[in-house]
């Protein structure tokens, strides 16, 4: 198998009319690209890069500039490709199906090469993908905001340089899992702004529009096998590729600069609120719960976790719990939803692990359970399944030990804080991680959850009602 994927070709403009797969993209890729996008990891190749495609592909459509703020990896992957780069869906049932997209002009790496798209006279939509953690502040940035290195310094600063220039205020689209993403960017972006020029964000409020977004797609690591199977399916090494699901969906408030997207299914609403909240507390909140019950019951994938019947019983009761206090319009059939979610987990063509989907559980978890776990204790209910999650998070990233299993690091922007209790005490852990990001009430129920953990592991899983 390595033998003939070593002889092989690899995929770029000069290979492609030899691909195997469907609707190879034959459009121009000459124009100036109006697309620049902060972020470039798997989602984007296997989300935006697919509706630009399609669009593209119907003739009016526009080229994306790639940016990777850590990392230079996606550059290595895509630029010898000429950026194309191939989208494997699999699906239980069918048989997996590969496309190439075009839609990516250029992929660069690092602050530099950020503020350049951010401030090229032809971008005229900014998009993001920086994960949680990439809303926080760096005080660094607030210190020398002509120096920035975060997405919300670097996004000031290009805004400021793009008013000085005259040039037109791009629209800026967030594609994060965080509750209302553009409206927080844009506060965080009005934070550095207002260290650079003290007009700035006056500007900015009144000219850059910053739409909140929900976005839908199941898109995990690739692995050398995926990149294998690429390779023999489209008979041109990819090493750029993706693999996802069948499934996907993007929710936008409107914005006349995005209507043209409702023709490649972009859904233009008035509010996403209703969508946010199906999406964070009935797919991603689930997710989580499924990879740290996964952790503790030593399953390494999301597929796998969701193959263990005591595993689904425990998060399909959490999905009640939440069903139970959430209302949504009709219209967003939150049970069929839930259930279609939970179906999704099962896919055993994603190898999404448990620890890719675990990692920075303390951005991830307050944005998928703390508002249900906050109307939950307003009403008297109970919140032992969502401490159970809580626990199982905090056990796996703070390093406690359970019996019957050996639970992996995982990685976390407070990983230093939640390892304290090794000095200060088991007492203080819970504290510390659910600090301003959960209901305090919640802070003894998840002590003693976290408590019964370490004494009972797995077993606190099997949890009868
Ligand atoms: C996942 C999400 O890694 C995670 O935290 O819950 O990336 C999930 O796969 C997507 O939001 C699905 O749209």
């Amino acid at each position: 198998m390595t033998i003939v994927t070593a002889t092989r070709a690899r995929l770029s403009a000069a290979t492609l009319p030899r691909a195997r797969a469907a609707m190879p993209p034959g459009y121009d890729r000459t124009a100036a690209p109006r697309i620049a996008h902060i972020g470039f990891g798997a989602f984007v190749r296997a989300h935006l890069g697919v509706y630009a495609d399609e669009m593209l592909q119907s003739g009016h459509g526009e080229l994306i500039r790639g940016i990777s703020l850590h990392g230079r990896r996606p550059l290595k992957q895509l630029a010898p490709q000429d950026c194309y780069y191939s989208v494997l869906e699999r699906e239980p049932g069918v048989a997996p199906r590969l496309r190439v997209v075009g839609s990516v002009a250029s992929v660069r790496a690092g602050s530099s090469a950020a503020l350049a798209a951010l401030t090229a006279p032809t971008t005229e939509l900014v998009t993001l993908t920086i994960t949680e953690k990439g809303y926080d502040l760096d005080p660094a940035d607030l210190e020398h905001p002509d120096r920035p290195t975060s997405a919300p310094g670097l996004l000031a600063l290009a805004l400021e340089r793009r008013r000085t220039a005259g040039l037109e205020p791009p629209v800026v689209a967030a594609l994060d899992n965080v509750s209302a993403n553009g409206t927080l960017l844009r506060s965080r972006v009005l934070e550095v702004a207002e260290r650079l020029q003290p007009d700035l964000p006056r500007w900015i409020e009144e000219t850059v529009p910053f739409p909140d977004s929900v976005v839908d797609r199941m898109v995990p690591a690739v692995s050398q096998r995926d990149l294998d199977e690429v390779s023999s399916r489209l008979g041109l090494v990819d090493l750029g590729a993706v693999v996802t699901e069948r499934h996907r969906s993007w929710v936008t408030t409107g914005h006349p600069r995005l209507e043209p997207w409702a023709d490649v299914g972009v859904e233009l609403v008035a509010d996403t609120t209703p969508y946010e909240q199906r999406k964070l507390w009935l797919l991603n909140g689930p997710h989580s719960a499924l990879a740290y019950c996964g952790l503790v019951a030593g399953h390494g994938t999301i597929a796998a976790a969701a193959a263990d019947d005591s595993l689904v019983g425990f998060v399909s009761r959490l999905v009640d719990d939440v069903l139970e206090v959430v209302h949504l319009p009709d219209a967003l059939v939150p049970s069929v939803f839930a259930a279609d979610a939970l179906r999704r987990f099962q896919n055993l063509g994603l190898a999404h692990t448990c620890v890719q989907v675990g990692a920075d559980g303390s951005r991830k978890l307050p944005q998928r359970l703390a508002d249900v776990v906050g109307i939950r204790l307003e009403r008297g209910l109970d919140v032992t399944r969502f401490a159970t999650v809580v626990a199982a998070w905090i056990a796996a990233a703070a390093g406690f030990e359970l019996p019957g299993t050996r639970l992996p690091a995982l990685e976390d922007p407070d990983a230093w804080d939640l390892q304290r209790w090794r000095v200060e005490g088991i007492d203080t852990v819970v504290g510390a991680a659910l600090d301003g990001r959960f209901d305090p009430g919640f802070v003894a129920v998840v002590n003693h959850a976290l408590r019964d953990l370490i004494d009972r592991g797995a077993g606190v899983l099997a949890d009868p009602t």
